[in-house]
Protein backbone atom coordinates (compact mmCIF):
# COMPACT_ATOMS: atom_id res chain seq x y z
CA UNK A 1 0.00 0.00 0.00
CA UNK A 2 2.98 2.32 0.70
CA UNK A 3 4.74 1.74 -1.76
CA UNK A 4 1.43 2.42 -4.20
CA UNK A 5 1.20 5.46 -2.70
CA UNK A 6 4.45 6.59 -3.09
CA UNK A 7 4.44 5.73 -6.89
CA UNK A 8 1.23 7.68 -7.36
CA UNK A 9 2.93 10.37 -5.55
CA UNK A 10 5.79 10.13 -7.89
CA UNK A 11 3.45 10.49 -10.92
CA UNK A 12 2.28 13.04 -9.53
CA UNK A 13 5.30 15.14 -8.52
CA UNK A 14 6.74 14.34 -12.19
CA UNK A 15 3.84 15.92 -13.90
CA UNK A 16 3.47 18.69 -12.18
CA UNK A 17 7.06 20.30 -11.14
CA UNK A 18 7.89 23.23 -13.13
CA UNK A 19 10.37 22.58 -15.76
CA UNK A 20 13.95 22.99 -15.50
CA UNK A 21 14.56 26.48 -17.10
CA UNK A 22 16.51 25.97 -20.57
CA UNK A 23 19.51 27.53 -20.43
CA UNK A 24 20.49 30.44 -22.76
CA UNK A 25 21.36 29.07 -26.29
CA UNK A 26 25.05 29.74 -27.18
CA UNK A 27 23.67 32.64 -29.75
CA UNK A 28 21.84 34.57 -27.21
CA UNK A 29 24.91 33.96 -24.33
CA UNK A 30 26.62 35.97 -27.56
CA UNK A 31 24.30 38.24 -28.18
CA UNK A 32 24.24 39.12 -24.21
CA UNK A 33 27.86 39.44 -24.10
CA UNK A 34 27.90 41.61 -27.10
CA UNK A 35 25.42 43.82 -26.17
CA UNK A 36 27.20 43.87 -22.76
CA UNK A 37 30.36 44.82 -23.95
CA UNK A 38 29.25 47.74 -26.32
CA UNK A 39 26.64 49.18 -23.14
CA UNK A 40 30.32 49.07 -20.85
CA UNK A 41 32.73 50.48 -23.53
CA UNK A 42 29.93 53.54 -24.18
CA UNK A 43 29.18 54.18 -20.55
CA UNK A 44 32.75 54.98 -19.47
CA UNK A 45 35.13 57.56 -20.93
CA UNK A 46 38.31 56.28 -19.50
CA UNK A 47 40.23 52.67 -19.61
CA UNK A 48 43.42 50.98 -19.29
CA UNK A 49 44.88 50.65 -22.32
CA UNK A 50 47.93 47.99 -22.61
CA UNK A 51 51.02 47.98 -25.14
CA UNK A 52 54.46 47.32 -25.60
CA UNK A 53 57.01 49.93 -23.74
CA UNK A 54 59.64 49.75 -26.57
CA UNK A 55 61.33 51.70 -23.68
CA UNK A 56 61.39 49.18 -21.53
CA UNK A 57 62.94 45.63 -23.44
CA UNK A 58 59.02 45.63 -24.73
CA UNK A 59 57.18 44.70 -21.83
CA UNK A 60 53.53 44.55 -21.19
CA UNK A 61 52.74 48.67 -19.67
CA UNK A 62 49.38 49.74 -18.87
CA UNK A 63 48.38 53.70 -19.53
CA UNK A 64 45.40 55.26 -18.23
CA UNK A 65 43.73 57.25 -21.16
CA UNK A 66 40.52 58.63 -22.01
CA UNK A 67 38.18 57.84 -24.99
CA UNK A 68 35.13 58.14 -26.39
CA UNK A 69 33.23 55.66 -28.79
CA UNK A 70 30.67 58.22 -29.87
CA UNK A 71 27.86 55.23 -29.26
CA UNK A 72 29.35 53.16 -32.30
CA UNK A 73 31.76 50.95 -30.89
CA UNK A 74 35.35 51.63 -32.01
CA UNK A 75 36.84 53.52 -28.88
CA UNK A 76 39.23 56.77 -30.22
CA UNK A 77 42.00 58.16 -28.39
CA UNK A 78 43.83 61.90 -28.50
CA UNK A 79 46.98 61.02 -27.64
CA UNK A 80 50.64 62.90 -27.63
CA UNK A 81 54.01 61.60 -28.77
CA UNK A 82 55.36 63.90 -26.27
CA UNK A 83 54.10 61.62 -23.49
CA UNK A 84 56.45 59.78 -21.99
CA UNK A 85 54.25 57.86 -20.35
CA UNK A 86 52.50 56.35 -23.90
CA UNK A 87 54.08 53.39 -24.81
CA UNK A 88 54.92 52.73 -28.70
CA UNK A 89 51.59 52.92 -30.40
CA UNK A 90 53.38 54.51 -33.30
CA UNK A 91 56.34 52.09 -33.43
CA UNK A 92 56.64 48.60 -35.43
CA UNK A 93 54.19 47.12 -33.24
CA UNK A 94 50.97 48.97 -32.68
CA UNK A 95 49.20 45.65 -31.08
CA UNK A 96 47.32 47.46 -28.23
CA UNK A 97 44.27 46.64 -25.91
CA UNK A 98 41.69 48.75 -23.83
CA UNK A 99 40.50 47.14 -20.57
CA UNK A 100 37.33 49.23 -19.13
CA UNK A 101 35.42 48.13 -16.13
CA UNK A 102 31.93 48.30 -14.69
CA UNK A 103 33.64 48.87 -11.23
CA UNK A 104 34.65 52.31 -12.40
CA UNK A 105 30.66 53.43 -13.30
CA UNK A 106 30.16 52.51 -9.59
CA UNK A 107 27.07 50.27 -10.31
CA UNK A 108 28.26 46.90 -9.26
CA UNK A 109 27.20 47.49 -5.81
CA UNK A 110 28.54 45.76 -3.16
CA UNK A 111 30.95 43.65 -5.35
CA UNK A 112 34.45 43.53 -5.59
CA UNK A 113 35.93 44.84 -8.65
CA UNK A 114 37.35 41.35 -9.02
CA UNK A 115 33.74 39.62 -9.17
CA UNK A 116 33.11 38.35 -12.64
CA UNK A 117 29.42 39.58 -12.41
CA UNK A 118 31.14 42.60 -12.14
CA UNK A 119 31.76 43.10 -15.92
CA UNK A 120 34.77 43.86 -17.66
CA UNK A 121 35.64 44.27 -21.31
CA UNK A 122 39.09 44.16 -23.15
CA UNK A 123 39.32 44.85 -26.89
CA UNK A 124 42.22 43.91 -28.70
CA UNK A 125 43.36 45.49 -32.00
CA UNK A 126 45.76 47.74 -33.61
CA UNK A 127 46.30 51.75 -32.17
CA UNK A 128 46.08 53.36 -35.47
CA UNK A 129 46.50 57.17 -36.16
CA UNK A 130 43.59 58.94 -38.21
CA UNK A 131 43.43 61.27 -40.29
CA UNK A 132 41.73 64.36 -39.09
CA UNK A 133 40.54 65.30 -42.22
CA UNK A 134 38.78 61.59 -43.10
CA UNK A 135 34.88 60.91 -42.27
CA UNK A 136 36.30 59.15 -39.43
CA UNK A 137 38.77 61.66 -38.20
CA UNK A 138 35.79 64.00 -37.95
CA UNK A 139 33.66 61.99 -35.98
CA UNK A 140 36.43 60.98 -33.48
CA UNK A 141 37.08 65.01 -33.32
CA UNK A 142 33.82 65.38 -32.50
CA UNK A 143 32.75 62.52 -29.75
CA UNK A 144 36.08 63.23 -27.94
CA UNK A 145 35.73 66.28 -27.60
CA UNK A 146 32.87 66.38 -26.68
CA UNK A 147 32.99 63.85 -24.17
CA UNK A 148 36.04 65.32 -22.91
CA UNK A 149 35.86 68.96 -23.05
CA UNK A 150 39.12 69.50 -21.61
CA UNK A 151 40.61 68.59 -24.85
CA UNK A 152 40.11 72.00 -25.96
CA UNK A 153 42.72 73.11 -23.41
CA UNK A 154 45.78 71.44 -24.40
CA UNK A 155 48.77 73.68 -25.56
CA UNK A 156 49.00 73.18 -29.46
CA UNK A 157 52.72 72.54 -29.22
CA UNK A 158 52.09 68.55 -27.54
CA UNK A 159 50.92 67.70 -30.96
CA UNK A 160 47.80 65.64 -30.17
CA UNK A 161 46.77 63.38 -32.85
CA UNK A 162 43.51 61.30 -33.34
CA UNK A 163 43.80 57.77 -32.79
CA UNK A 164 41.54 54.76 -32.88
CA UNK A 165 41.24 50.73 -31.98
CA UNK A 166 41.20 49.10 -34.55
CA UNK A 167 39.45 45.92 -32.92
CA UNK A 168 40.23 41.69 -33.57
CA UNK A 169 39.13 40.65 -30.45
CA UNK A 170 36.43 41.10 -27.88
CA UNK A 171 36.51 39.92 -24.41
CA UNK A 172 33.85 40.04 -22.27
CA UNK A 173 33.33 38.74 -18.11
CA UNK A 174 30.14 39.51 -17.40
CA UNK A 175 28.74 36.82 -15.10
CA UNK A 176 30.70 33.75 -13.14
CA UNK A 177 32.14 30.73 -15.41
CA UNK A 178 33.61 31.18 -18.44
CA UNK A 179 34.83 34.82 -20.12
CA UNK A 180 32.83 35.53 -23.72
CA UNK A 181 34.55 35.92 -26.99
CA UNK A 182 31.68 37.03 -28.91
CA UNK A 183 32.63 38.17 -32.50
CA UNK A 184 33.79 41.77 -33.55
CA UNK A 185 30.41 41.20 -36.19
CA UNK A 186 28.01 40.59 -33.62
CA UNK A 187 29.69 43.58 -31.20
CA UNK A 188 29.03 46.31 -34.03
CA UNK A 189 25.62 44.81 -34.73
CA UNK A 190 24.55 45.51 -31.38
CA UNK A 191 21.78 48.60 -31.35
CA UNK A 192 22.05 50.08 -27.75
C1 LIG B 1 26.46 56.61 -25.05
O1 LIG B 1 26.48 57.15 -23.75
C2 LIG B 1 26.16 58.52 -23.68
C3 LIG B 1 26.21 58.95 -22.23
O2 LIG B 1 27.34 58.54 -21.60
C4 LIG B 1 24.80 58.77 -24.20
O3 LIG B 1 24.57 60.16 -24.24
C5 LIG B 1 24.68 58.20 -25.57
O4 LIG B 1 23.35 58.32 -25.98
C6 LIG B 1 25.08 56.76 -25.59
N1 LIG B 1 25.03 56.28 -26.94
C7 LIG B 1 24.26 55.33 -27.29
C8 LIG B 1 24.28 54.98 -28.74
O5 LIG B 1 23.56 54.73 -26.49
C1 LIG C 1 38.33 69.01 -33.03
O1 LIG C 1 37.23 69.61 -32.38
C2 LIG C 1 37.56 70.81 -31.69
C3 LIG C 1 36.34 71.24 -30.91
O2 LIG C 1 35.23 71.37 -31.73
C4 LIG C 1 38.04 71.84 -32.68
O3 LIG C 1 38.41 73.01 -32.01
C5 LIG C 1 39.23 71.28 -33.45
O4 LIG C 1 39.61 72.17 -34.46
C6 LIG C 1 38.90 69.93 -34.06
N1 LIG C 1 40.12 69.39 -34.63
C7 LIG C 1 40.13 68.80 -35.80
C8 LIG C 1 41.44 68.25 -36.22
O5 LIG C 1 39.15 68.71 -36.51
C1 LIG D 1 56.94 56.89 -30.06
C2 LIG D 1 57.34 55.49 -30.22
O1 LIG D 1 56.61 54.69 -29.79
N1 LIG D 1 58.46 55.22 -30.85
C3 LIG D 1 59.22 53.97 -30.92
C4 LIG D 1 58.47 52.71 -31.17
O2 LIG D 1 59.30 51.59 -31.37
C5 LIG D 1 60.24 51.71 -32.39
C6 LIG D 1 61.03 50.43 -32.47
O3 LIG D 1 60.18 49.36 -32.58
C7 LIG D 1 61.12 52.92 -32.12
O4 LIG D 1 62.02 53.08 -33.18
C8 LIG D 1 60.25 54.15 -31.98
O5 LIG D 1 61.05 55.25 -31.64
Amino acid sequence: MALIIMFVFLIISATTATPLPTPPSPAAVELQAAYDARRLINSSVWGVVSSLNYKNGNSPFGNILSYSDGGRGTPYFYLTLLDGAIANFSGADARSSLTVGQFALGTCGIQDPQEPSCAKVTLTGLLQKLDPSSKEGKFANATLFERHPRFSKLPPVAKFQLYKLKISEVFVLNTYGDPKYPTVKSYYSVRL
